[in-house]
């Protein structure tokens, strides 16, 4: 058998197998709507363990949910992992999303079990974070201004032209905050004060976390976003500082929806397991993310705020996260507050 031409088509065929690049798995289209830092460690781990091909894009919460009602009939994403829970529970309204019951979900706290139940099991919670505001201490001594310490005080014309916000069209920390001041104060006077803090507002971002990364550039004073998202720049090193507001706040339940019609269901299913496991939300922490995971075996990351010591409202997710008030309170906030003079 020496040199046979048999034996040499073998190695050789062998060796073209070895040498192939590992083939992928399956395909997973997923839409992220945390901050680019997780998404991106999410995506390489889950790789990493299945040998699935991630392609994953990330959105804000009220633009991803916009990308679903606008792909209804032939959806591209498969999972959407992230983002506040109220607009992941207007697409389950919708029936945008896939019921699923994944296998940690007796594992979960109890608001994130709650979020699968209101929605009828087709979206989940996977973390939580409170409302606030941060300010750039630097900044702010450097004009010779306080430090708010409420809700109220971001009105304060001194503060004119210091504040910076999400647009609540497209952020869901923006619609977190606008459903809380209106079920803190009722309707007519939220709006009331969102009117008299417009005239301090400087821009309003797309993304929901914008206002405190330029509060940690120096670009604006204060920034009103998550708890969670502060202290992620304080952990940076940036002069900047967390408030939970005096009169008590919101809070989301960051949430994951598996699509419906999803073209690649059995990896949505796959992912939608693997976010829910303890060792991945505790691999939060990696991406300097400070929410508290839902999973109660999860080790909730080192300085995320501690919602014992926050007052935090009874934030009624299945009003606010109902299709029918996003749209009455999206509406008048364009009407009666985007358009006015600052
Ligand atoms: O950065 C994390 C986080 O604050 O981002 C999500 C947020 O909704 C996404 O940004 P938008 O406000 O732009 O939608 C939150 O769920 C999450 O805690």
């Amino acid at each position: 058998m020496k040199n046979s031409p048999y034996l040499l088509s073998v190695t050789l065929a062998t060796l073209a197998v070895l040498s192939a690049p590992v083939m992928a798995k399956g395909k997973l289209n997923v839409l992220c709507s945390t901050d680019t830092d997780w998404c991106s460690l999410m995506e390489t781990t889950f790789e990493k363990e299945t040998g699935i091909k991630v392609s994953l894009i990330r959105k804000s919460s009220g633009e991803s949910y916009a990308q679903l009602r606008a792909e209804a009939k032939n959806p591209k994403i498969d999972i959407w992992w992230g983002g506040t829970g109220d607009p992941h529970l207007q697409a389950a309204a919708e029936e945008l999303t896939q019921v699923y019951k994944p296998k940690a979900l007796s594992e979960l706290r109890d608001w994130a079990q709650n979020q699968a139940k209101v929605s009828g099991y087709r979206t989940v919670g996977i973390y939580a974070g409170a409302l606030g505001f941060g300010y750039n201490e630097k900044l702010l001594s450097a004009k010779g201004l306080a430090a708010p310490k409420c809700w109220k005080d971001l009105a304060d014309p001194k503060y004119k032209g210091e504040v910076q916000v999400a647009n609540p069209n497209s952020s869901g920390t923006s619609y977190t905050a606008l459903a809380t001041f209106v079920q803190m104060m009722g309707e007519d006077q939220a709006f009331d004060f969102l009117s008299k803090l417009h005239k301090n507002i400087n821009q309003y971002t797309k993304s929901g976390s914008a206002p405190i990364k330029a509060a940690a550039n120096g670009e604006t004073a204060i920034g009103i976003t998550f708890i969670h998202d502060i202290v992620k720049q304080v952990k940076k090193g940036y002069p900047v500082k967390a408030v939970a507001p005096c009169e008590g706040t919101g809070y989301e339940v960051g949430s994951m929806s598996i699509v419906k019609g999803a073209r690649h269901l059995k990896e949505a299913k796959m992912w939608a397991d693997f976010a829910l496991r303890p060792d991945i939300q505790t691999m939060a922490a990696q991406a300097k993310a400070f929410q508290v995971p839902s999973n109660k075996s999860a080790t909730t990351p080192e300085g995320a705020p501690d919602f014992s010591k926050i007052k935090l409202i009874d934030y009624d997710f299945a009003k606010y996260g109902s299709a029918a008030t996003r749209k009455h309170l999206l509406q008048r906030w364009d009407a009666d507050i985007k358009s006015l003079p600052r």
